[in-house]
């Protein structure tokens, strides 16, 4: 029997995993304002400052009262809300604002890098390269700039060959990612969402009867609009160490590129070999990142949009830990799997948990079992907006 979560969920807690916090809280102008000073600190490399502007704001989400300047003792109680990060919540209970965060959102530069970094492929560092060598300012700067040159495409090492996914669906390039940028910047609501799953899971019905799906991501955090969809998908017969999971992933891909379903693939497949040292950040498990069109007679959307759409294929053992690994948010996982290596001396990932000591594997046949085996109590996915 599992023992009771060592640790209630309540929003003064340190780790993430363990603040149950909803999608809007009461202070979201303050939110949003820290939202851009650690996107810029994001943008311009400063790494360290943009994880510590994410945790403060991770608490405020949770912390479940308007801040006035009464709360103000109790905030600076809070875990890592240090001098520095207190100011700013003083000045904005003050004034309502943050100079430093008006000063950012009025500044050419983080708006060409912010926009830059909407066009897939295009991450903080290129973008400011793109800024600073080559003295590009707009989209249309890059549309031209990338006419002239495509980066050379991805390469893959043997091992990365032997272990992707293999479909005859393109990459996407950033020229294509240029092109599709008005289309996958367009939020996606949870009807379409459905609809997509829909869809996929019945041309997967067609290639292997009885799989199981969940739609997971911000959708299952309920948040009213997506960026892309997260689908993590098993079938209870499948094995893991063979090649049966990525298998299955790789029919589906193709089917649903062959019936033009799917236009592009970004990623395919985890870069790791099936039972390395589970030393990396991420996981093993096999996913496909793709871009999704609904046909034309399906629903009513007045245009056909294409959207983001990641599948995760996982052995039926991992399937919990799949579902909790992707289901967000980011913070939340972030901390998930730090409490599980400091408090528990367990390794969490999207495959499985590992008990460090004697390597021991567990496989939980719930969500409600990843959450007892790492000693945490239960919070429900809308809670998990981290
Ligand atoms: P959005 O922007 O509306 O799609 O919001 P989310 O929260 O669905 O964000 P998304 O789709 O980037 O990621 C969903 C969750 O999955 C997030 O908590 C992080 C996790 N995730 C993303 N990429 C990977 C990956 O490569 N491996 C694993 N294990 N998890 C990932
Ligand atoms: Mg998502």
């Amino acid at each position: 029997k599992l023992s009771e979560p060592t640790t209630k969920a309540h929003y003064t807690n340190r780790y993430a995993c363990l603040r149950p916090c909803p999608l809007v809280c009461p202070n979201q102008g303050l939110v949003k304002q820290f939202g851009i000073i650690r996107r810029s600190r994001e943008l311009e490399g400063k790494d360290t400052s943009a994880l510590s502007y994410e945790r403060t704001i991770s608490v405020i989400k949770a912390y479940p009262h308007t801040l006035t300047a009464s709360r103000l003792a109790e905030v600076s109680k809070l875990p890592g809300i240090g001098e520095k990060m207190l100011s700013k919540i003083s000045e904005y209970v003050n004034y309502g604002k943050i100079r430093e965060s008006q000063t950012i959102a009025a500044s050419a530069r983080f708006n060409s890098l912010s926009e830059f970094t909407t066009i897939y492929g295009i991450g903080a560092a290129t973008a400011r390269k793109l800024f600073d060598t080559f003295g590009l300012r707009t989209i249309a700067d890059l549309e031209e700039h990338y006419a002239r040159h495509e980066p050379p495409p991805q390469r893959f090492s043997d091992e990365e060959q032997a272990r992707r996914i293999t479909t005859p669906a393109p990459l996407l390039s950033i020229r294509a990612g240029l092109a599709l940028r008005e289309d996958l910047n367009e939020k996606i609501p949870r009807a379409e969402v459905d609809l997509m799953h829909d869809i996929v899971m019945g041309e997967l019905e067609k290639l292997r009867q009885g799989c199981m799906s969940t739609i997971v991501g911000g959708y299952r955090r309920g948040k009213a609009e997506s960026n892309d969809v997260d689908i993590v998908i098993t079938h209870p017969t499948l094995t893991s160490g063979s090649d049966q999971v990525k298998g299955l992933g790789e029919a589906l891909v193709n089917r649903l590129y062959e019936r033009g379903f799917i236009t592009h693939v970004m990623h395919l497949s985890g870069f790791h070999p099936p039972d390395a040292l589970r030393t990396s950040h991420w996981d093993t498990l096999e996913k496909a990142l793709t871009v999704f069109i609904l046909p034309p007679d399906a629903g009513s959307p007045r245009r056909r949009i294409h959207r983001r759409l990641d599948l995760i294929f996982a052995a039926p053992e991992a399937y919990w830990t799949a579902i909790t690994g992707w289901t967000g948010s980011k913070m939340f996982e972030r901390d998930l799997r730090l409490w599980a290596k400091v408090e528990c001396s367990m390794k969490f990932d999207s495959s499985g948990i590992t008990r460090r000591r004697d390597s021991k594997r567990y496989f939980p046949r719930s969500e409600q079992e990843v959450f007892e085996i790492l000693g945490l109590e239960w919070i429900d996915p809308t809670l998990r907006n981290a």
